[in-house]
């Protein structure tokens, strides 16, 4: 049984627990960081010297932290190719967009856009700022568009885990109160992630608990 540590409303809990989900995996869940706490106790920082979510357990094995290491464990563990592939070239194929999606997707999405939008309150909310973040996330957006007019998938025409670590903040890119390019290849491929149950289920849940307001 695996036991994950982490609110429901963080990013990368939500992008393990869809993964979860697609595994089919059973688990159980226990509330941490942010307003749950936890994670800046003795027992939590033996687990994850960093104090954040998502830690995983698997069994009596040892904890297990960063999501992308995470993900990777569970693929190797109880996935087949084509989700995370054994063969070098062919699991260098998934990483390179799971890495790219991680460093300039997620880590550009995230703090500098979706927490100035919604863990800002209004009165302190810094439009400039939001633009420029914005303008710094689009030519990598306009990749993915590229990349996504090609196949299915982020890395090809199969589900892998690259779209983990793609697709798990496209929820609250197309929700947020921000400009968006049209970028139909993009709206495509989250559309369809949206009719995944695990995706429904882990990743489009309400953000209000994060909100600032004045
Ligand atoms: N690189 C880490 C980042 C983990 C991280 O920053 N998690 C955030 C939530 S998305 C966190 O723990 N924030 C503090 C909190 O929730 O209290 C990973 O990918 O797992």
């Amino acid at each position: 049984m695996l036991t994950v540590w982490g609110r429901r409303t963080s990013s990368n809990v939500q992008a393990l627990m869809w993964g979860i989900g697609e595994l089919g995996l059973p688990y159980r869940r226990i509330d941490a960081g942010h307003i749950h706490g936890v994670t800046d106790t003795p027992a939590f920082r033996a687990m994850n010297p960093n104090g954040t979510v998502p830690v995983l357990l698997d069994g009596d094995g040892d904890p297990i932290w960063e999501t992308g290491a995470i993900l990777r464990y569970l693929a190797g563990r109880y996935a087949a190719a084509p989700f995370w592939p054994a063969e070098g070239a062919g699991r260098a194929r998934i990483d390179q967009w799971a890495e790219w999606a991680k460093i300039n997707i997620t880590l550009g999405f995230t703090a500098p856009i979706f927490w100035r939008v919604v863990r800002t309150a209004p009165s302190r909310r810094d439009p400039a700022a939001i633009e420029a973040a914005l303008a710094k996330l689009d030519p990598f957006l306009d990749i993915a568009e590229a990349q996504l007019a090609r196949g299915a998938c982020l890395a090809g025409d199969d589900f892998t885990l690259a779209d983990i670590q793609f697709g798990h903040v496209l929820f609250r890119y197309f929700d947020i109160a921000i400009p968006r390019r049209d970028r139909p290849a993009l709206r495509r491929y989250y559309d369809a992630l949206a009719t995944r149950p695990p995706f429904r289920e882990h990743v489009m849940l309400s953000y209000e608990e994060l909100r600032v307001l004045d």
